[in-house]
C-alpha cells in the first residue's frame, strides 16, 4: 500500500478552498474530500511495515496547534505542475513535521530528501497555459482561511485510479 501522513482540512476550510477551484484550463482540481496538508510522503510499503509505521506515529507526543492557510502558489516554475494554498509560518507545524520525520527514520525509513514546503494542493496541472496560472495566482494572492485548530494528524492510504488519486484515512493520532 502507498502511504502518507497529513493533516486533514476542517470542513470550513474545505469550503473556502472550494471557491478557488476554477479558471485554469488543464487543471485537475482536488476533490473536496482529498484536501490535506502533507507532513510526510512514505510511499509503497507492505503490511508489516505499515504496522511499524502506525506504532511509530502513535508514539509521537506533540502539542495541538493552530494553522491559517494563506496565499496561493504553484510548483513547476514555467511548466506548472500543481497549484496550492500556502500555510502561514508555524514553528509548531515544523516541530511536528520533524518529530514525524525522526520517528519514521528511527524505524528505518530513508530520510525525506525534499525540503518541507507546507501547502494544500488545489490542483494538478497538465498543459495549463502559464498566463492562466499567473492570473489565478494574482487573483487569489490574498486568499486566507480562518485560523483553525489541529488536534490530530492522519495516516492516509493513497490509491491510484484512472480518475486520479483516492485518499483514504487509515488512522488518526491525537495531539495533546
Ligand atoms: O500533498 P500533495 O498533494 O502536495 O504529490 C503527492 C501528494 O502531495 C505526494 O504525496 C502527497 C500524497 O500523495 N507525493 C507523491 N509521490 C511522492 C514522492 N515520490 C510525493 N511526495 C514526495 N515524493
Amino acid at each position: 500500500m502507498r502511504l502518507f501522513v497529513a493533516i486533514a482540512m476542517p470542513d470550513a476550510v474545505r469550503t473556502s478552498l472550494e471557491m478557488l477551484k476554477s479558471g485554469v484550463p488543464g487543471a485537475r482540481w482536488s476533490p473536496r474530500e482529498n484536501m490535506h496538508l502533507t507532513l510526510r510522503f512514505i510511499g509503497e510499503v507492505d503490511g508489516r511495515d505499515a504496522r511499524e509505521i502506525d506504532e511509530a506515529l502513535a508514539g509521537i507526543s506533540a502539542p495541538s496547534l493552530t494553522l491559517t492557510l494563506k496565499g496561493t502558489g504553484h510548483f513547476g516554475g514555467n511548466n506548472p505542475s500543481a497549484l496550492w494554498a500556502g500555510v502561514e509560518a508555524s514553528d509548531a507545524l515544523l516541530r511536528l513535521q520533524r518529530k514525524i520525520e525522526s520517528a519514521l527514520q528511527r524505524i528505518g525509513l530513508p530520510a525525506e530528501q525534499r525540503k518541507f514546503k507546507p501547502h494544500v494542493t488545489l490542483a494538478y496541472l497538465r498543459g495549463a497555459p502559464l498566463g492562466k496560472v499567473m492570473e489565478f495566482l494574482s487573483g487569489h494572492g490574498l486568499y486566507q482561511s480562518a485560523p483553525f485548530p489541529v488536534n490530530d494528524f492522519t495516516l492516509y492510504e493513497s490509491t491510484l485510479t484512472p480518475n486520479g488519486s483516492l485518499y483514504v484515512p487509515m488512522q488518526s493520532y491525537p495531539l495533546a
